[in-house]
């Protein structure tokens, strides 16, 4: 079933690569070949980690001066952010104001240290799954390590206990599940990007594919 689904995401990947795409930004809220939803759809690679909060870990190193293990007491008793933003997936739903609740990459930043070499960040999963970001995407005021969303803890179909969420980015740059994010100085590329997935995926440009 997982592996079925995932050569179909692949095949589809490839096809849509052929697709022109748009030369100039689109300014509009919603991502051009968006439609917008209100139920927050549920995607994932077949498996849903179920990962309790007193075994999880949250590893962040790398290029860093600072390397850290958190617990969950530890990741809670950082800064807390809250924040609103839009939730674009490629398969082409968004979802406007989604309300968050988490520790800013920007503060997990300034806990490890990032060495002058580090550009890339690459987040790892309790699935398999991974994905990376250019360091100045990921500093953006809007990244975070959400706990909760709608004032809730996050549900573990949705990526809990903790997940990424880069909202000016479509969302499979988000890893849900995270356990280690590790500063590098290069990229490397995650699951979906090295199946046809555009690295930068930049929903305004329609930058789906590679
Ligand atoms: N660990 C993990 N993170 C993931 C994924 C996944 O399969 N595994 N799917 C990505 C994709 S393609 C999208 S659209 C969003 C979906 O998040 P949701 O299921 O909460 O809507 O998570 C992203 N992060
Ligand atoms: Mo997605």
């Amino acid at each position: 079933m997982k592996e079925a689904y995932i050569a179909a995401k692949e095949r589809w990947a490839r096809k849509m690569a052929g697709l022109e795409k748009p030369s100039v930004r689109s300014v509009d809220r919603l991502p051009p070949g968006q439609r917008q939803v209100q139920n927050f759809p549920v995607l994932d690679l077949g498996v849903k980690p179920e990962v309790p909060v007193d075994r999880w870990e949250l590893k962040i190193g790398g290029h860093v001066d600072n390397p850290v293990v958190l617990r969950w007491s530890d990741f809670m008793g950082l800064p807390q952010f809250r924040d609103s933003s839009d939730f674009h997936c490629v398969t082409t739903w968004s979802q406007f104001d989604m309300s968050w609740e988490g520790v800013a990459f920007l503060t997990l930043a300034e806990l490890v240290q990032p060495k002058a070499s580090a550009t890339h960040v690459f987040f790892k999963s309790h699935d398999g799954y991974s994905t990376s970001n250019p360091l100045d995407v990921c500093m953006d005021d809007d990244v975070l390590v959400a706990h909760s969303w709608d004032g809730k803890p996050l549900a573990v179909e949705h990526g809990g206990p903790a997940r990424v969420i880069v909202p000016k980015k479509y969302a499979w740059k988000g890893a849900k599940w995270i356990r280690e994010i590790t500063f590098l100085d290069r990229d490397i590329l995650g699951f979906w990007e090295v199946r046809g997935y555009s690295n930068t995926a930049d929903p305004w440009t329609e930058d789906r594919f590679s």
